[in-house]
């Protein structure tokens, strides 16, 4: 099959429609009206088979996967996801696996409201670049570089599941079958925290989602801000699948360090505590105080009030 007859079957047979595509994918660009007095937030990621996921993964979940981290980025901003565009390099054309990898990627652009507005097949190694799109009101957007000394560190959800999914997936650690099942689940099919992103718009100083792990994107904000911080170890939300497993303080240990949570990370004045609280619980999301900001540039970490000292990182490229 060619790469258009590809691209038309697969491609552009969508159920979302939005109002302000113009021309969706057909022609060389594709047109877009914004509504008045929004920003647009743009956004791409890349996954490459064997660094961003396991080679084995089901098409399902890279598909899954590549829409998940790109609007997990949106979300980060309070943005409102609105157009993707896909470019996808297969070492083949297999028909049954791009049916699969679209059903992954359409689940979540119908679940959002999103709608496929370009694309590019290449033949090679596999790996996948998307593109997202998304609105914010003028002034809305949360950046990473509003936080203050005295404001609350939250998390989103979770933290450290897909790392020990990528443990295990390396070897270093056995994991009973239910653990083995909701660790890869956490790993392959991470929800992007869409709703949460836009309830913090009008609370959070800061914000960034997690991809590298806690302590390494925790660093963007802190620099961006230009702020020291303290986490709470034993406030870190673990599974109990994480802590029966390891046991509480390897389990901290690989939270801070692990990435893959696509939880957000966010700062939040004294003032819009409990309105940030009360907003997050009416999309339903768990949030977790983790720390405060201060005045220093330092990161410290403290376990049951004694200080600790961390010398786990976060993942890194290229190091
Ligand atoms: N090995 C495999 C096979 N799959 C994985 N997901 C990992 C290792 C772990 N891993 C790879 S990249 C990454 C993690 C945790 C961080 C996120 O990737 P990056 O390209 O830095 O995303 P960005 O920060 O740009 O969103």
């Amino acid at each position: 099959m060619k790469e258009f007859e590809l691209i038309k079957k697969y491609f552009t047979e969508q159920a979302v429609n939005r109002k302000d595509v113009v021309l969706g994918i057909g022609d060389d660009c594709a047109l877009l009206t914004p509504a008045e007095r929004q920003n647009i937030a743009v956004t791409t990621d890349t996954l490459v088979a064997g660094v961003h996921f396991p080679h084995e993964t089901e098409p399902r979940a890279i598909g899954h996967k590549a829409i998940a981290v790109n609007l997990s980025d949106l979300a980060a901003m309070g943005a409102e996801p609105s157009w993707i565009s896909v470019a996808i390099t297969l070492p083949e054309i297999d028909e049954t696996w791009v049916g699969e990898f679209c059903a992954g990627v359409f689940e979540l652009c119908e679940y959002y409201n999103v709608q496929l507005v370009g694309g590019d097949t290449t033949q090679g190694p596999l790996s996948i670049t998307v593109t997202a799109q998304g609105l914010i009101p003028f002034d809305k957007h949360i950046s990473r570089s509003g936080a203050k000394a005295g404001d609350w560190l939250y998390v989103t959800g979770e933290i450290g599941d897909a790392a020990l999914a990528i443990k295990h997936y390396y070897g270093k650690i056995e994991l009973s079958k239910e653990t083995l099942t909701a660790t890869y689940q956490r790993l392959n099919y991470p929800k992007p925290r869409v709703l949460a992103g836009q309830a913090l718009r009008e609370y959070a100083s800061a914000a960034i989602d997690l991809s590298d792990g806690v302590l390494s994107d925790l660093e963007h904000i802190r620099k961006a801000s230009n702020v020291g911080v303290n986490i709470v170890l034993e406030d870190l939300p673990l599974s109990n699948e994480l802590i029966d497993t390891l046991g509480h303080e390897a389990a901290i240990e690989l939270a801070l360090q692990g990435g893959d949570d696509y939880e957000l990370l966010f700062t939040v004045s004294a003032d819009n505590k409990v309105g940030m609280e009360t907003a997050l619980a009416n999309v339903g999301v768990k949030v977790t105080c983790i720390g405060q900001l201060n005045a220093t540039s330092k990161v410290t970490t403290t376990l049951n009030s004694e200080v600790t000292q961390i010398n786990a990182i976060g993942f890194e490229h290229f190091s």
